[in-house]
Formats: C-alpha cells, sequence, structure tokens
C-alpha cells in the first residue's frame, strides 16, 4: 500500500511542487530568521533570485554549528508561543541541538512517518512496539504519532528491561517492533535466552529499523534472529531536519524513498561543497521546504550517501538515498586510510563463527596508529581450541586486509561478553582524541 499520493507524482509534478515551496521558504527564513538573512546578504543573494530548483545550488548552506551559535531558538521563524513540542538531539558534549514544532509541523512530521511506517508493510491491524527511549530523542515519539495515525496499536514500551519488552511482545502480541538495529538484535538474542524462538514463539512479524545504519549482513543477521519472514527494513532522519520520517525502505529493499515533497536532497562534495552529479557518492545535504518553525535551508548532515533516480518498482516516484555509507565525521583515517565503521561492519557480519556485535578501539602508540578490533564468538565451542581460534583470527585480519587496504589487531572474546546498546551503539572509541 502506498499512503499518500505525493509518493507518486510525476518528475514534472514533484519539481514545481517543491520550487513553490523552495521559494516560500527561503522567503520566510530572510524574513524571520537574522543569521540567515545575514548569509544571504554576504552572498548578495535576495529570496527572489530564487527562480528554478537549480538555483538552491546558490544558497548558503546551513550546519550544526549555526544552531550551537544560535543556541537555543535564534534559527526559529516563530516566536515561542507557537511552539507545541521541543526536542533536543543527543550532544555529548556541550550543549544540545534544539527543534521545535508547530502544530503545523506536527501534521507534517506525523504524515511522513506514517508514509515511512505503511512503506516498511505496516497497517492498522499491526500491534506496534516502541522501544526507542522515549524523551528529547525524536525516534520514539515520531514513530508513535505516526504509527497511532495509521491506527495501529501502540505500545509505548521505550527501551531497556528488555525482559519485559519481551514479555510485553508475548501477552500483547506484537506484530511490529521499532528500534535501533543494535538493539533489535539484543532483544532477540535476550529473546532467545529466555528458550524463545523469535520467529516462532513470538508474532513479531515487521522491523522497522531506525536512528543508525543497518549493513546488508546485519539485516541478514536479523532474519536470522527474527526469523526469514520478518519484514526488515530501515529508515533515516535526523532531529534538524525533524525526526524520523525523511525517507525509509520499501519491500524492494533498494535504498530509502525520500519524502520529496517536503524535503529537497542534494549530494555535495564534503571537501569543497559542489553539488554533485546524480547517482555520485557525497555527504547529503536537505531542504526542508514544509516546516515552519525550523525549515533549515542546505542543511548539511554528514551523512553519506548516493541518490537513485530510476523508477521502483513498489511505485513510489520519490528519488531514493542510498543506504548509508556512513557519517563522515565518524570517518577515522588510520595511517592516512580512510577507514567506515559501516564497512568493518560489513566484512565482520559475513563470517558466520562470529556474532554480529564487536567494537574498534583506535589509538596512537610511537606515533603510528593502531586499531584493535573485539569481535565475538557466534558460540563456546571455538573457546576449547588455540588452532581454531588463530586460524579465524588470521582469516578475519587477511578479510579486513582486502576490504580496508591496512592491518587491524583482532581480539576474539568469548559470547555475550561485548557491551549491548538500547539505543544507539557506540562501536568505536578513538583514543587518540582523548
Ligand atoms: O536518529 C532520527 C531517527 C530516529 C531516524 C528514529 C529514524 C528512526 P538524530 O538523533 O538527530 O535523529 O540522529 C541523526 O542518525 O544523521 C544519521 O547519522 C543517523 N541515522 C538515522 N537514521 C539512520 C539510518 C534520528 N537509517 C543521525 N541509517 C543521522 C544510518 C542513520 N544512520
Amino acid at each position: 500500500m502506498i499512503w499518500a499520493k505525493e509518493e507518486t507524482l510525476s518528475r514534472k509534478e514533484i519539481e514545481k511542487l517543491q520550487l513553490d515551496r523552495l521559494k516560500k521558504t527561503v522567503k520566510l527564513n530572510y524574513d524571520k530568521v537574522p543569521a540567515y538573512r545575514a548569509k544571504m546578504d554576504e552572498a548578495g543573494l535576495k529570496p527572489e533570485d530564487i527562480k528554478s530548483l537549480d538555483d538552491l545550488k546558490l544558497l548558503p548552506f546551513t550546519s550544526k554549528q549555526d544552531l550551537r551559535d544560535n543556541y537555543p531558538f535564534g534559527l526559529f521563524t516563530v516566536p515561542k508561543k507557537e511552539l507545541v513540542r521541543i526536542h533536543a538531539s543527543s550532544g555529548t558534549t556541550g550543549k544540545p541541538t534544539v527543534v521545535g514544532y508547530t502544530r503545523n509541523d506536527m501534521k507534517i512530521w506525523t504524515e511522513c512517518v506514517s508514509r515511512i511506517a505503511v512503506m516498511g508493510g505496516a497497517s492498522d491491524e499491526d500491534v506496534a512496539q516502541i522501544c526507542f527511549g522515549y524523551g528529547m530523542f525524536t525516534g520514539a515519539l515520531g514513530l508513535h504519532f505516526g504509527l497511532e495515525n495509521i491506527g495501529a496499536t501502540v505500545i509505548p514500551s521505550s527501551s531497556g528491561n528488555t525482559q519485559k519488552q519481551i514479555m510485553y511482545m508475548q501477552d500483547f502480541g506484537t506484530t511490529l517492533l521499532v528500534a535501533t538495529p543494535s538493539y533489535a538484535l539484543h532483544i532477540g538474542e535476550v529473546a532467545r535466552q529466555m528458550g524463545l524462538d523469535p520467529g516462532k514463539d513470538l508474532k513479531v512479524r515487521i522491523g522497522l529499523f531506525g536512528g543508525e545504519g543497518m549493513t546488508e549482513p546485519m539485516r541478514q543477521e536479523m532474519y536470522r534472529i527474527w526469523g526469514e519472514n520478518m519484514m526488515v527494513t530501515q529508515n533515516y532522519g535526523m532531529s534538524e531536519l525533524i525526526g524520523p520520517g525523511v525517507s525509509g525502505e520499501c519491500h524492494q529493499l533498494c535504498g530509502m524513498h525520500i519524502n520529496e515533497d517536503h524535503f529537497i536532497p542534494e549530494i555535495i562534495d564534503p571537501d569543497t561543497g559542489e553539488v554533485l552529479p546524480p547517482g555520485e557518492k557525497g555527504e547529503l545535504v536537505i531542504t526542508c521546504i514544509t516546516k515552519e518553525a525550523l525549515p533549515l535551508i542546505r542543511y548539511r548532515t554528514r551523512d553519506i550517501s548516493r541518490l537513485m533516480y530510476e523508477p521502483c518498482k513498489c511505485g513510489r516516484t520519490t528519488v531514493r538515498m542510498e543506504n548509508l555509507s556512513g557519517r563522515s565525521d565518524d570517518m577515522l583515517i588510520i595511517r592516512g586510510v580512510n577507514v567506515f565503521p559501516s564497512q568493518i561492519e560489513e566484512v565482520l557480519l559475513k563470517i558466520p563463527e562470529i556474532g554480529a556485535h564487536y567494537e574498534i578501539v583506535v589509538d596512537r602508540k610511537n606515533h603510528l596508529d593502531t586499531m584493535e578490533i573485539k569481535v565475538e564468538l557466534a558460540d563456546e565451542s571455538l573457546l576449547d581450541s588455540y588452532a581454531k581460534l588463530g586460524e579465524l583470527e588470521s582469516k578475519i585480519r587477511a578479510n579486513l586486509r582486502v576490504v580496508l587496504g591496512l592491518d587491524a589487531m583482532v581480539k576474539l572474546v568469548a559470547p555475550r561478553s561485548l557491551q549491548r546498546f538500547e539505543g544507539k551503539a557506540k562501536r568505536v572509541t578513538d583514543l587518540r582524541k582523548q
């Protein structure tokens, strides 16, 4: 099923809509946000200069730093009284990034999330358990309102207390699970430890995952743990842009459809800021064209992706973004080589003898970068044989060397010994920064 007719407009129709909305949004920012007006003035631009979608590239970027510089409400286009909700993203240091919604923004957000939920197979028949942490994170309340809107029965169980989550699943007949991919794996593992086979003993048939990346081998691991019949999709979003609801995968699993009547995507070269031709990989930049309170223009997401305009078999005409390769600020530079944690995950999860949990520790010793990857064994049986452990370690190192082009230390650890995460997983510790 397709939730909204806007998901199937022709390219010409969508572009017309985008241009009208872009013009209004640029004017709104120019009139109401002194910081953005100053940037446009500096670039010698007036709202009337935006005459075609191609002119988008003339506009100045917005970045996280702009939000910081204007903390908390300086980039908002409306007085605080018009806000009905505030969220904030979890900065690890300093002040958080604050975002706000008018009543109309809430409607748009709900609509966008309803679309991506339906893309992932959700319907009013579903009992949806939301295992994102409720609070300032946009994930839980975003999915909550979107799923309620399509008529699903929502269980706001939040994250943590995993055994109780499983009890709710059994007792309430949960059919749809909302979580980060890493927490979904953890819940599945705990269910198994409780003697359940999630594919048979639970009714969960849809996984709507997001908030962090899910590589293809991780999706395979999800089927292994939750059962082959689970519909596993991921969706993408960001607090600054709206929260969840920017894009989501449909059943074809060929990238995430962007809600293009609300967001205009571009891909740029992260170093030069130049817009790249369709199909090339680079940093995703998004312009919000329907929001009222915080309609960010050309927001630099730091996420690395590619746009795909080829038609999708699902019938939607909206452009798809490739599942992220990572964030430009997640990229590790090890002895001069660029390494994305997702590349490491791809290698590790293809090796059957090891589990889905890993930790990457980067350090500098004697002026040389080192990388140690701690990997969990899938089961205890190998622990008894030094020879087999050594062989496995060499195999992992060799596979990593082929993909990364550099040598990493590999440390095999006992099953279930690495930390588990109830929200977004933290897989990398870079001791060079401390
Ligand atoms: O994570 C919004 C969200 C919640 C999206 C729940 C989907 C589901 P933030 O906390 O602001 O917002 O974090 C945004 O998370 O820039 C990406 O780096 C990462 N991210 C979100 N979804 C995905 C995904 C929410 N499907 C940051 N794949 C983004 C990879 C993702 N990374």
